[in-house]
């Protein structure tokens, strides 16, 4: 190895570092910048919520499926190493031709400032996180590449040495750029706590409901080891959103806003919103990206006002059809008119299992609606109800290529034994959960092998609007079995055999499992 490559590809090194360090600069005073100018201005955020925003749905539901409720943090993790790799880029070619680096790390802003200023509810100053970021990151790229290329320095004969990189004050700028970065990044994380709204959820008291839900029956909840509890936990609900950081809306700003093709626009604060007839009601949530068998639909007792009640109190016209919810994340939901006024307890929500709703279940307030998947009905930190019709407006994920009107469908999952399971031969619980939200499950069964279908026990109805558990004791001879189940809803319609996945109005098909009896 010539002495010349040697120098070239220490002087790459040290220009790839001064890159990462600049780009880690950029990220540090972003984030403090974004501690004034708010949590979603910070530009990777801002990059993330746009690449979601993009996603093809097919994309994203394969996101939500092999990523489940950590998508987000494999989208961030995706950003964060392209962005690595950029800035390696950009700071081994400044130190070639410092110009172009700087050009580089001024795209890298564009992208950052393009994707802030566009997010929903953007101001001009969601600039200034990107800005501030990479115009101090500029100054570090400088800094450090000069200090990479080291200095000319005059003999005391007068000419000058070759310019000789000086290591140790290359790699003590970057660090201390480094180490700047971390301490601007982590101030700005304390400092954008204030925007919490976690506070404000502690103060709220939930008034007493004026329609209170029926007592759960006895024996809604079968209570056996492995399957999901009759009520889903807050802390274990899923959750499915476009959003990167969790909104946080403060109950003392929030507003409802009901407006579109109504005789008399309402706006009503969260004080308001409490001081109305609240009513209680169980109701199973699902969501439209749930493959069969899997995780993604959560009970609940919800609490809330009426939303047919506030459509009548603000007049809503004939000819209107759809009411087009929106929320502060830029969110928007369709939901049929016909589905919401045709009886059933559709909720502008506060509550959710005796307490108000988590953050990220949409605090303060969100609708849901029985029987249709959440994103035609469950719009979470709703801010907006246009009353519309389904010609004129599409939908966030109605523009994204999934139906205007989604009924959930009937599915029914083994939740045990557990898919591979081992265990010996003798009997065995096979269970799970079965729904068909306000159409209401009449029947279970469970088939072995491609056998006879053998019914299983259901628990106790709570209602039409929630799942039932089940469960059929099974008699397990050793070799090697598949388990199949169906489910048959309260109109007497089972559930179809056949394939199909969750775009455009939700999956079907069969869960099964396969297990060794030893
Ligand atoms: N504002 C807002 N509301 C939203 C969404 C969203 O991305 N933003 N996602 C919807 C979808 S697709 C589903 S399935 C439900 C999920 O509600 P959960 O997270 O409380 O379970 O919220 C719905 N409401
Ligand atoms: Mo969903």
């Amino acid at each position: 190895m010539t002495k010349g490559t040697v120098t070239g590809t220490g002087r790459a090194l040290r220009g790839a570092l001064a890159g990462l360090v600049a780009a880690a600069v950029a990220l540090g005073v972003a984030e403090l910048v974004a501690a004034i100018t708010g949590p979603l201005s910070s530009p990777v955020i801002a990059v993330g919520g746009t690449a979601i925003d993009l996603t093809p749905a097919p994309v994203k539901d394969f996101a939500v499926a092999h990523f489940g409720s950590d998508d987000k943090a494999a989208l961030e993790t995706g950003i964060l190493v392209l962005l690595a790799i950029f800035a390696a880029v950009i700071g081994t070619l400044a130190a070639l031709w410092l110009a172009a680096g700087l050009a580089g790390l001024a795209v890298f802003g564009a992208i950052g400032v393009s994707a802030a200023v566009t997010r929903p509810a953007a101001g001009p100053a969601a600039a200034l996180p990107a800005v501030i970021g990479v115009a101090v990151a500029a100054t570090a790229l400088t800094v450090l590449i000069k200090a990479a290329r080291g200095s000319r320095r005059e003999n005391p004969a007068g000419a000058s040495e070759v310019a000789r990189p000086d290591r140790r004050r290359f790699l003590a700028a970057a660090g201390m750029a480094a180490a700047a970065a971390v301490v601007a990044g982590g101030a700005g994380d304390l400092l954008l706590r204030r925007f919490s709204a976690a506070a404000a959820r502690s103060q709220v008291r939930l008034p007493r409901a004026a329609v209170q839900a029926p007592p759960t029956p006895v024996g809604a909840d079968l209570k056996i080891p492995g399957v999901s509890s009759f009520f889903t936990p807050d802390t274990s609900f899923y959750r499915v959103d476009t959003d990167l950081v969790v909104p946080q809306v403060s109950p003392e700003q929030w507003t409802l806003h009901i407006t579109g093709m109504v005789d008399h626009e309402v706006e009503l604060t969260f004080a308001e919103l409490l001081k109305l007839p609240l009513i209680e009601h169980d109701m199973t949530l699902v969501c439209v990206s749930n493959e069969v068998g899997g995780p993604y639909a959560g009970n609940a007792r919800w609490l809330g006002a009426s939303l047919p009640a506030l459509l009548r109190r603000a007049g809503m016209r004939r000819g209107a059809d759809q009411v087009l919810s929106a929320s502060t994340d830029g969110m928007t939901i369709s939901t049929p008119v016909a589905t919401i006024m045709d009886g059933r307890q559709a909720l502008i929500a506060v509550g959710m299992n005796g307490q108000p709703l988590p953050l990220e279940h949409g605090f303060p307030a969100r609708m849901v609606v029985p029987g249709l998947y959440g994103y035609v009905s469950a719009t979470k930190w709703v801010t907006r109800l246009e009353v519309t019709t389904f010609a004129r407006q599409r939908a966030y994920w109605t523009q994204r290529g999934y139906a205007a009107e989604a009924p959930i469908k009937t599915e029914s999952r083994i939740d045990v034994p557990r898919p591979l399971a081992r265990f010996p031969a003798g009997p065995v619980a096979v269970a799970g959960v079965a729904w068909a939200p306000h159409r209401g499950i009449s029947a279970v069964e469970v088939c072995v092998d491609g056998g006879p279908w053998h019914v299983a026990r259901l628990a106790a109805a709570d209602g039409t609007d929630t799942w039932r558990q089940w469960t059929w004791a099974w008699s397990a001879a050793p070799g090697l079995h598949t388990l199949q189940v169906r489910a048959t809803d309260g109109t007497g319609a089972t559930q179809t055999p056949q394939r199909a996945g969750v775009l455009p109005n939700g999956a079907t098909g069969r869960d099964s499992v396969v297990v060794t009896v030893t």
